[in-house]
């Protein structure tokens, strides 16, 4: 079911539990800002999510409260698990889904890296 964005951040969320490795993931990357960790349905061959560390319930949240430090250093946690994961060539698509219409499932902010095979034009 997609989530309400505008809802307060509910730090019993799947992802705040991963973060706090209360579940387990399979972790590719973890800093001051982020972690990342494969999804677990992948819908490609490389399918990562980007977390940030903060407590963000959406993109939209994260723009609105997250810090200039926070913000930059998720984006570039952003790039780094993109290169690392080598996909910078061929190349690779972002995504990241905001409340009812976006269809967001889980209300921490996630970025979705998929990668690996040619991905086709974007499906609105
Ligand atoms: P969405 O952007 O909120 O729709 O994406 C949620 C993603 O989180 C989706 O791709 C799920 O497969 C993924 N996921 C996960 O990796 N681990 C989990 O425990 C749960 C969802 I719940």
């Amino acid at each position: 079911m997609p989530i309400d964005a505008t809802q307060p951040y509910d730090d019993q969320n799947i992802f705040a539990k991963i973060l706090r490795g209360e579940i387990p993931s399979q972790r590719v990357y973890d800093d001051e800002f982020a972690i990342a960790f494969h999804d677990i349905a992948p819908q490609a061959p490389t399918h990562l999510l980007v977390i940030p560390k903060g407590a963000y319930v959406s993109w939209d949240d994260f723009a609105a409260r997250g810090s200039d430090a926070e913000i930059a250093g998720f984006v570039r946690a952003v790039g780094t698990v993109a290169r690392a994961a080598g996909l910078v060539e061929p190349g690779y698509r972002l995504l990241a889904n905001v409340g009812q219409h976006g269809h967001q499932e889980v209300p921490h902010l996630h970025v979705h890296i998929f990668g690996g095979a040619p991905l086709g034009p974007m499906l609105a």
